[in-house]
């Protein structure tokens, strides 16, 4: 018995700042109508797939802010997507900024079946780069400022057969979030990002970018006998180059699809999510090897405590 789901991880090029939701809705649909033209059942799209990455810019008054993000979903200007998708019959997980109704501003990714229902809401955990303006650097990058932490933490959902769990970008830089998600059984990590190449605090790693963006998603992938998808918007956005390298990544690690620009792209991949079970049941059978009992510094504290 295989339970296969063909992944497309569609890969997105810059979306200016002057593209309006219909423009990148439009190329969303394009992007779908390729996936099921190669059977996809479920098509990933990046992080903030609907504008521009806008935390590159600050505003004193973050209300000159609230054009950038979605009041609802689907809304007028994002309907058509899930309509294509229900037609298509493919579901697909999408990267937005929310606006909730009782006043949260999320970086938030959505899993949605093939009837087109929301069945999966993540809200980004680890919220990377700065709270304030910082006049100094070639451009900003003020999440900490546009977005709140995900208050819920991980979640693992069970759709297209199997267990699917959520993640955006930072995330993935991060062991615990795998390991969170793995420990609920997730089979099918669905990850979008935005990555700049120029690293402001130390140039140093931009050369490294994709070494790191493939190191983590492996490690990952592996330690926890899963598959992951990573989904990237590259390319230059408003003057700032940003990593493609999009992967689809087995349990075992190895990449078995990637990007080779960093336009509007799809990789396609078949995953046996029965292929999970040859790493959960041996090397990381969590049962039987993990030791909690010496874990609890992760889970207790924040930085580093020295014992001296
Ligand atoms: N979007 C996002 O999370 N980007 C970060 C950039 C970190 S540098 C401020 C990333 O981890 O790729």
């Amino acid at each position: 018995m295989s339970r296969i789901v063909t992944v497309g991880a569609a890969q997105m090029g810059p979306i200016q700042r002057e593209h309006s939701r219909a423009d990148a809705v439009k190329r969303l649909i394009a992007l779908l109508e390729q996936g099921a033209r190669h059977g996809c059942d479920l098509v990933v799209f990046p992080e903030l797939a609907l504008t521009t990455f806008f935390p590159r810019w600050f505003v004193d008054d973050i209300s000159e802010a609230d054009h950038w993000y979605e009041r609802e979903m689907p809304s007028r200007e994002t309907q058509p997507l899930f309509d294509a998708a229900r037609k298509l019959g493919l579901g697909f997980s999408l990267g937005y900024a929310e606006y909730t109704k009782d006043g949260h501003r999320f970086n938030t990714q959505i899993l949605v079946e093939r009837d087109g229902s929301i069945v999966g809401r993540y809200h980004k955990v680890h919220i990377p780069g700065h709270e304030h303006h910082e006049p100094d650097r070639p451009f900003q990058h003020a999440e900490r400022y546009y977005f709140e932490p995900g208050p819920e933490g991980f979640g693992v959902w069970k759709a297209f057969g199997g267990r699917v769990g959520m993640m955006i970008c930072n995330d993935r830089r991060w062991p615990e979030s795998y390991r969170v998600m793995g420990l609920k059984g997730v089979e099918l990590i669905l990850c979008g990002y935005n990555t700049p190449i120029h690293y402001v605090p130390d140039p140093s790693q931009d050369i490294l970018q994709g070494f790191h963006n493939a190191l983590v998603m492996q490690s990952g992938a592996y330690q926890n006998g899963t598959w992951v998808v990573g989904v990237a918007k590259g390319g230059v956005e408003e003057g700032v180059d940003s990593l493609g390298q999009s992967a689809i990544i087995a349990p075992s690690g190895q990449i078995v699809a990637q990007a080779f620009t960093s336009g509007d792209e799809l990789l396609v991949a078949r995953c046996d999510l029965d292929w999970c079970l040859k790493y959960k049941e041996t090397l990381f059978d969590f049962e039987r090897y993990r030791r909690p009992e010496v874990y609890g510094p992760i889970t207790a504290q924040r930085g580093v405590v020295l014992d001296d």
